[in-house]
């Protein structure tokens, strides 16, 4: 056995038998839940293991709130342009109204799920329902659907086609939060409340097995608007219909958002268990340490300009660069999670320029460098200066993701115990091998040749069992 995997397994043995004596702990304090998390720890099966690796993903916000774009008779409003509805400057009829002019001439599937494929995307988030309620496929369980706008066809078919002939696995966003439907209540407190949010409870079921029925290859539901109270209390419920939806599509995934514990504890149970089958608390922001993320799957979704889901005409504040943006990718695998970058198409069906162009710019750099990205995870070692470090599933290969080139052009790497670097080149330039100087006991300096300024790199490190040196200066009194 090699020395390094002895150390390894000692090391394991150490942490199992602290991390018993926590559980143990752990177990003692333990409160009895009925409908707490389903599971401890994470999910083992190909489907959540292929979520795992995914590395980068596409949002989509598309809706009725892109045909104002963030602009109500030439006034901008001062929220995400998908929350435009519920500005006192408009009436929710007039609102609601915009079903008959939705008309997405130049929508086309196609381009669309190829402009993910050539961003590098591996899985897109598409609202069917945002929280205005307006349904993209023709739900049997409402008027308020594409089938009765204009366009008439369903979206959510040639979207789910299309995407999975580009081999990019969809997930269904659907808002539970329905403003269009007369039984949604932000809370329950009289009796007629409650009748009629048990109307909008069967409604939710309906809709949801059937987006399960008519788009069979989809692979999760990604819920949100389950915040208020109305559906926090609903513990039970929502418990019964997790298991229900479970049962009808086995290996179905469900983020942390879908439902509360009895105590209304949400994301997490009373127990501090992940609800779920990942976090999906990361909106717009991103964990700084492997401790943020509990042991747990998490993906981060993340607009390009401030908080924009939906199409707004004007993109005001800071809006991202393609670097920024792959830093948060880098950001995100070398902690074990996924990024998803949210596009909002604008009401006539096309992708605004802006997105393509960042879509484009992603992908030139994906081509070369998306082995550090996909069936990546967390490394094992200190975060440096220069940038992330990501490690190949299942393998030893590390990938050092360098956004920061110190002014000496070496960048430092200290490995674990017991290892040593065997070949270190750059993801560009696999025949080129670099000069990996050994400084300390673990510690290297990666000397680079020339890099081109302003491109973030990849340098691959595969490392090997140390070798005795044969330097005893370590050793020496002093
Ligand atoms: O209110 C929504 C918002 O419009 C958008 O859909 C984001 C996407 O994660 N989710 C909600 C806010 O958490």
């Amino acid at each position: 056995m090699k020395r390094n995997v002895r150390t390894f397994l000692c090391m394991s043995i150490f942490t199992c038998c602290v991390f018993s004596a926590q559980q143990a702990d752990a177990q003692a304090q333990q409160i009895e839940l009925k409908h707490g998390s389903h599971r401890i720890g994470k999910r083992t099966d190909a489907v959540m293991q292929k979520w795992r690796g995914y590395g980068l993903g596409q949002f989509i916000h598309w809706g009725l709130y892109a045909i104002p774009g963030g602009e109500w008779n030439g006034k901008q409003y001062n929220g995400a342009a998908e929350w435009i509805r519920s500005w006192n400057g408009i009436p929710k009829s007039t609102y609601d109204s915009l079903i008959y002019k939705f008309n997405p001439v130049n929508f086309n599937a196609e381009e669309w799920a190829v402009t993910a494929k050539q961003m590098g995307a591996r899985y897109v988030t598409i609202t069917t329902k945002h929280h205005d309620g307006f349904c993209l496929w023709p739900s049997k369980y409402t008027r308020y659907t594409i089938a009765n706008s204009p366009w008439k066809k369903d979206i959510m078919k040639p979207l789910v086609d299309a995407y999975d002939k580009q081999g990019i696995d969809v997930i269904l966003y659907f808002s539970v939060m329905d403003w269009n439907h007369p039984g949604w209540r932000y809370d329950i407190k009289t009796k007629e409340d409650s009748i009629a949010f048990e109307g909008f409870k069967q409604f939710t079921r309906n809709q949801l097995l059937e987006l399960l029925t008519l788009y069979p290859t989809a692979k999760g539901l990604w819920f949100d608007g389950t915040w208020d109270k109305s559906w926090i209390k609903q513990a039970a419920f929502a418990d019964e219909l997790e298991t229900e939806m479970r049962k009808f599509r086995p290996g179905l995934i469900i983020g942390s958002r879908f439902r509360a514990d009895e105590n209304g504890k949400r994301h997490f149970d009373s127990n501090g268990v992940l609800m779920g089958d990942y976090e999906q608390g990361w909106e717009r922001k991103i964990p700084n340490k492997i401790e943020d993320v509990h042991g747990n799957d998490w993906d981060c979704v993340m607009t390009v300009p401030e908080n924009q889901w939906g199409y707004n005409k004007a993109w005001k504040g800071h809006i991202k660069t393609r670097n920024e943006l792959l830093e948060m990718t880098a950001k995100c695998v070398s902690l074990g999670g996924n990024f998803v970058l949210n596009f909002g198409p604008q009401g006539d069906g096309a992708i605004r320029k802006e997105e393509k162009q960042l879509a484009a710019q992603i992908g030139d750099w994906m081509k070369t460098n998306s082995e550090a990205i996909y069936n990546c995870e967390y490394a094992g070692l200190e975060k440096q200066d220069w940038g992330y470090f990501t490690k190949k599933t299942g393998s030893d290969k590390l990938y050092m993701i360098v956004f920061n080139v110190p002014v000496s052009g070496a960048l430092k790497v200290k490995l674990p115990a017991n290892t040593s670097i065997g070949k270190s080149y750059l993801l560009a330039q696999p025949a080129q091998l670099l000069n990996a100087e050994e400084i300390s006991g673990t510690e290297y300096f990666i000397h680079l040749k020339n890099t081109a300024a302003g491109n973030p790199f990849v340098v691959v490190l595969e490392p090997t069992a140390k070798k005795a040196s044969g330097n005893t200066y370590d050793k020496a009194k002093t």
